[in-house]
C-alpha cells in the first residue's frame, strides 16, 4: 500500500500547479482541476469502482459490496488560488488507498463504500463554499446556484457544460442512500503537532460567514483633488481592515479581508468603490453574530467621517457544526478529538442530518491555504491505515 500511496500521491500531486507562484489553482470544471479530476476517474476504473455524476459537479467511485445504507468517504479536489496540495486531495488519495488496503487484507465490506469528490469545496470560482455538497443536500438550491458566477461572469451550468458535465442541479437522491460520512483532511493547524499524534479526529467546525462590503465613495483625479475634499473608499475600507482585526482579536475570533476589487483600479485615480470580502470566524453563533454586528457599525461611522458609504451582504453564514458523538466514539481509539475553525463538506452532510465525522492528518508546517502547507509521508501513511480501518468498521 505504501508504495501505491506515494504512486497516486506523485501522479495527482504536481497536477494543478500554478507555474507563477508554484501553489495549488484547481477551479472548478476548467483548467487543471479538470486534469485531476481524468486522473480520480482513471483511478476508479482501474479499481472496478462505479462512477456515478451526480448533476452537481460532485463525483462519486462505489465499490458495490454488500447492501444497506452504504458508507461515503473523500474529499475535493479544488483549491483557493496558490493553495497547498494537501487540503483536499489528501482525502481523496486516502480513500483510495484505503481501499487498496482494505482489499489487500481481504476485508469485503457488508455495505457500499462510495469515494466523493465534491465540487467547488472553496468556492474559489463561485464564491459560495462547498457549493457540490450544499446543493447535493438541498441547503443550496439550484436558483440561487445559477445567480452565482465566477469573476468572468460564467454562471456554473455553463461552466459544467464546457467541462461537457450535463448539469442537473438539485438535491441529489444518491445521498439518501448514505448512512454515514467520513472525511480524512489535512490538519489545518498545528494541534497534531502540539499533541505529537500523526492522526486526530474532528470534535465541531466553528461558526463561519463570508460578507461583502461596498464600500462606495468619489471618484476624482489622484493629483488635482485636495486630500480635505476626497470622499475615498479606500480610507474607509482601510480603516475597517483594522478594526476588524482588531474587534476579531478582542472576541478571540478570526476575520479576514482576503479579497478586494477596486474601481476603476487606476493608479492616479481616487477609487470611486471598494468591494472587499470579509471571512469571519468564531468559537459560537452568538459571538460572531455579535462581532459582525460591532464591525457593521463601526463601518457605518467611518463612512459617515469620510464621506462615503458602504453596505454590507451577508454572502453565507455557516452555523456551528458538531460531528456525530457516535461514529466519533466508534473511531477514536485514542486519538486527539479538536475542534476546527475550517469549513468542510464534511460540515454540510453533518448539518443535512447525515452522521459525519472527520480525521485529521498531522501537518508539521500547521500552514494551510498556502504551498507551505506540509504531511510527511509516514504521517499520511498512518492516515490511510486510520481510514481503512474505520471504514472496515463503518461498513460491517
Ligand atoms: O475556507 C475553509 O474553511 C475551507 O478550507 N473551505
Ligand atoms: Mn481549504
Ligand atoms: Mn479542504
Ligand atoms: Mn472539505
Amino acid at each position: 500500500m505504501p508504495d501505491d500511496f506515494e504512486r497516486m500521491w506523485s501522479d495527482l500531486a504536481p497536477l494543478g500547479r500554478s507555474p507563477s507562484s508554484g501553489g495549488y489553482f484547481r477551479q472548478p470544471f476548467s483548467g487543471s482541476e479538470r486534469e485531476c479530476h481524468a486522473w480520480f476517474v482513471e483511478q476508479c476504473a482501474a479499481r472496478g469502482l462505479r462512477l456515478e455524476h451526480d448533476g452537481n459537479g460532485n463525483t462519486v467511485g462505489w465499490w458495490d459490496a454488500g447492501d444497506g445504507p452504504a458508507v461515503l468517504t473523500g474529499s475535493h479536489l479544488d483549491s483557493v488560488l496558490d493553495g497547498g496540495a494537501y487540503d483536499g486531495p489528501l482525502g481523496v488519495v486516502s480513500a483510495l488507498g484505503a481501499i487498496d488496503l482494505m482489499r489487500e487484507r481481504g476485508i469485503t465490506p457488508a455495505r457500499p463504500i462510495g469515494v466523493a469528490v465534491f465540487a467547488e469545496e472553496e468556492g474559489s470560482r463561485f464564491g459560495l463554499a462547498c457549493l457540490g455538497s450544499r446543493l447535493a443536500t438541498g441547503t443550496t438550491t439550484p436558483d440561487q446556484a445559477r445567480a452565482l458566477t465566477d469573476r468572468e461572469g460564467v454562471r456554473i451550468e455553463d461552466a459544467m457544460v464546457e467541462r461537457g458535465l450535463e448539469p442537473q442541479l438539485g438535491k441529489a437522491d444518491w445521498l439518501d442512500d448514505v448512512g454515514c460520512y467520513l472525511e480524512l483532511h489535512v490538519e489545518q493547524g498545528r494541534d497534531l503537532v502540539h499533541r505529537d499524534a500523526p492522526v486526530g479526529l474532528a470534535s465541531a467546525i466553528w461558526p463561519h460567514g463570508r460578507y461583502r462590503f461596498d464600500f462606495a465613495g468619489e471618484a476624482n483625479h489622484a493629483g488635482t483633488t485636495a486630500m480635505a475634499d476626497r470622499h475615498d473608499p479606500m480610507l474607509t475600507y482601510a480603516m475597517m481592515a483594522l478594526a476588524a482585526a482588531k474587534q476579531a482579536r478582542l472576541a478571540g475570533g478570526r476575520a479576514t479581508f482576503g479579497r478586494l476589487d477596486v474601481g476603476p483600479n487606476a493608479t492616479n485615480a481616487v477609487p470611486s468603490r471598494v468591494t472587499a470580502w470579509l471571512d469571519a470566524r468564531c468559537e459560537s453563533d452568538e459571538v460572531l453574530t455579535e462581532l459582525l454586528a460591532v464591525i457593521e457599525k463601526q463601518a457605518g461611522e467611518r463612512a459617515d467621517r469620510d464621506g462615503t458609504t458602504v453596505a454590507v451582504a451577508a454572502e453565507s453564514v455557516t452555523p456551528e457544526v458538531r460531528f456525530d458523538e457516535d461514529l466519533i466514539a466508534r473511531l477514536v481509539a485514542g486519538r486527539p478529538v479538536i475542534p476546527t475553525a475550517a469549513g468542510h463538506d464534511a460540515g454540510v452532510l453533518a448539518t443535512a442530518g447525515i452522521p459525519s465525522a472527520m480525521l485529521f492528518v498531522r501537518n508539521p508546517s500547521g500552514v494551510s491555504h498556502s504551498p507551505a502547507e506540509t504531511a510527511e509521508t509516514a504521517d499520511c501513511l498512518v492516515g490511510v491505515e486510520a481510514l481503512a480501518d474505520a471504514l472496515a468498521e463503518l461498513a460491517r
